[in-house]
C-alpha cells in the first residue's frame, strides 16, 4: 500500500456541513487513488456504539471509542475522516494523543459554520424540536459545544460549497505529504 494513514478530524456544531464535507472530501481522495474511509453516525452510532445515547458521559464514550477506531483505520495506512460534533476538548485531545503517540498524522478541523445557519439548514427539525422543548440537551441550543482553541484548520459551510471546503482541506494533507 503506497500511503501512509492519517485521521481528518471534523468537529462542529449538528448541521454545520460535517458530513457532507466528509464524504467529498472522500470522493476527491478516493479519485486521487487514496484508499480512504469515512467514520459518522450511520457506521458508529448505529454499530459500535449503539449502546450510547447524548448524556456527558456517553457522548464522551463514543468520542473514545471513535478516536481508538480511527487509530487503527489509520494504523492500517488509510485516510481516516471523522465526522462527529465531538463537542468537548478533552475527548479531541485524546484523539490527538493517541494518534500522535502511534506516530500517526492527525488534523482537527472545526467546521465553524454559524449556529443561526446550522439552524436554518436543519434538515432533519432537530433544532426546531429542542427549540420546542421536545427534545432535551441538543448541542447548540441546551448543550454545550467547546470550539478548538487550536485546530489546524477552521473551515465554514455558510458562504462555501462542500467542494470549495476540500480545496481547503487538501493543503494540509499535501504540506504533511500524505497525498
Ligand atoms: C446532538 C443529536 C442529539 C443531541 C440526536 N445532540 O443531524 P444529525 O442528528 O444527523 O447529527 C446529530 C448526531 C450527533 O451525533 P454525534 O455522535 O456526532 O454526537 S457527539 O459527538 O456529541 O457524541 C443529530 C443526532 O446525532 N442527535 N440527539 N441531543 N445531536
Amino acid at each position: 500500500l503506497n500511503q501512509r494513514g492519517c485521521t481528518i478530524w471534523l468537529t462542529g456544531l449538528p448541521s454545520s456541513g460535517k458530513s457532507t464535507t466528509a464524504f467529498a472530501l472522500e470522493y476527491e481522495l478516493i479519485q486521487r487513488g487514496y484508499m480512504t474511509y469515512v467514520l459518522d453516525g450511520d457506521n458508529i452510532r448505529h454499530g459500535l456504539n449503539k449502546n450510547l445515547g447524548f448524556s456527558a458521559q456517553d457522548r464522551e464514550e463514543n468520542i473514545r471509542r471513535i478516536g481508538e477506531v480511527a487509530k487503527l483505520f489509520a494504523d492500517s495506512g488509510i485516510i481516516v475522516v471523522t465526522s462527529f460534533i465531538s463537542p468537548y476538548q478533552r475527548e479531541r485531545d485524546l484523539a490527538r494523543k493517541i494518534h500522535e503517540e502511534a506516530g500517526l498524522g492527525f488534523f482537527e478541523i472545526h467546521v465553524s459554520t454559524p449556529v443561526v445557519v446550522c439552524e436554518e439548514r436543519d434538515p432533519k427539525s432537530l433544532y426546531k424540536k429542542a427549540r420546542r422543548g421536545e427534545l432535551k440537551g441538543f448541542t447548540g441550543v441546551d448543550d454545550p459545544y467547546e470550539a478548538p482553541p487550536n485546530p489546524e484548520l477552521i473551515v465554514d459551510a455558510s458562504n462555501n460549497s462542500p467542494e470549495d471546503l476540500v480545496t481547503q482541506i487538501l493543503p494540509l494533507l499535501e504540506e504533511k505529504q500524505y497525498i
